[in-house]
């Protein structure tokens, strides 16, 4: 009655099995009961952090958060929640050339299960451990049920998905019965975007001025010993020259995600407010670094390309590249003759015939994708990664 994802085909007690169409925002997950194996359909949030760190949170709003060191991304709640496995998701701040501002660098999941705690740590160049150990890609752990090394992404078995793409960006997937059932800096998930400034003390935020907020907000939720330093009562205004801010304005910086005329239509047509937050968290990053042009230029294309991934590729047009004049992410280099399929240091010997595809891959010098890095055989060895 399922298919291998356990997801297409649907029974139900007093109708013959049915297709069951599920959407982007949802996701099937098989159950039985008294009237035997079937489908039930859960709906999806998700929390994205990319750049020096923006969190669009699950109902909605951005928070522009530079502190540096560990933070609570999203952990379940206790009052009334106490069904739902317990979890914790963390993320690593850093600063890297420009102290006011910081990148996510880590994200480390935690599931507390009665035999003890399960974590896995996504980092840099989309390394992983579980409690603290490199994982070899098999036995998979407690709470886990499955861990896909080349692109970062942490499956659990109870409806909690995270994922770090080895550089600065990652996301957290809850489905429904955590719905209000969280906090943490991407919210509780409650459907109300009035409600996300509300601090770790219980403290509401929002009314608090610009500045001040994120200071209030942000650092109520760092996690365990502070290591550096947390983000200061004042944030750091940026803002742009006349000149840049118009230059950043332009197609090749900020505002294709503004420009319903161009390759992000299909996307913008549906989702008009991601596209402005986007645009806002582009200009900020891009006045940050607004001396440095090559750096601006890096990171206004690594929020497109989170904007490419919150969309999806079907509602966005291939063009976006040679539109924005963005290069491929990482280390990847663009192709108009690239291979149908991926190498990566676990799944080196792949093959996939001989048809050329346009896309992004690893050059031949180091072929090896992990994320959007790319290794040689010899780095491969070194993190523990080849077969
Ligand atoms: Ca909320």
């Amino acid at each position: 009655m399922f298919d291998s994802n356990g997801c297409q085909l649907g029974c139900d007690c007093y109708k013959p099995c049915s297709r069951v169409s599920v959407s982007s925002q949802e996701e099937c997950v098989a159950s039985f009961d008294e009237c035997g194996p079937r489908v039930r359909r859960l709906h999806k949030k998700v929390c994205i952090a990319h750049g020096d760190p923006h969190y669009h949170t699950f109902d909605g709003p951005v928070h522009d958060y530079q502190g540096t060191g560990t933070y609570i991304m999203c952990q379940r709640k206790m009052a009334s929640c106490l069904t739902l496995q317990d979890f914790l998701v963390v993320g690593f701040h850093q600063s890297l050339s420009n102290p006011a501002v910081s990148y996510l660098m880590w994200m480390e999941l935690h599931v507390f299960l009665p035999s003890g705690t399960t974590k896995v740590k996504v980092g840099q160049a989309l390394q992983v451990w579980v409690n603290g150990n490199p994982f070899s890609g098999t036995n998979m752990p407690a709470g886990i049920s499955s861990i896909d090394l080349s692109t970062g992404k942490v499956d659990t078995t109870f409806g909690v998905t995270i994922h770090f793409d080895g550089h600065h960006e990652g996301n957290i997937t809850i489905t429904s019965p955590y719905h209000n059932c969280v906090e943490g800096i991407c919210g509780d998930a409650d459907g109300n975007p009035n409600d996300e400034w509300i601090n770790k003390q219980k403290r509401n935020c929002r009314r608090l001025p610009a500045n001040r907020r994120e200071w209030c907000f942000g650092n109520s939720w760092h996690y365990g010993r502070v290591t550096g330093p947390v983000q200061t009562k004042d944030k750091v205004k940026l803002t742009c020259n006349r000149a840049n801010s118009r230059k950043f304005r332009g197609m090749k910086y900020c505002g294709a995600l503004g420009n319903t005329r161009g390759p992000f239509r299909p996307c913008l047509m549906q989702k008009r407010a991601a596209g402005r937050k986007f645009y806002s968290s582009c200009m900020y990053d891009a006045c940050a670094y607004q001396k440095n042009i090559k750096k601006v230029k890096k990171l206004t294309c690594a929020i497109l390309e989170a904007f490419v991934n919150m969309c999806g590729s079907k509602l966005v047009r291939p063009s976006w590249r040679n539109y924005t004049g963005c290069r491929c992410p990482g280390e990847l280099v663009w192709t108009n003759c690239g291979r149908k399929c991926t190498r990566t240091c676990r799944k080196p010997r792949i093959s996939c015939g001989f048809k050329c595809v346009k896309r992004c891959q690893c050059p031949r010098s180091a072929p090896y994708q992990q994320g959007t890095s790319c290794l040689t055989q010899a780095k491969c060895k070194s993190l523990n990664l080849w077969p």
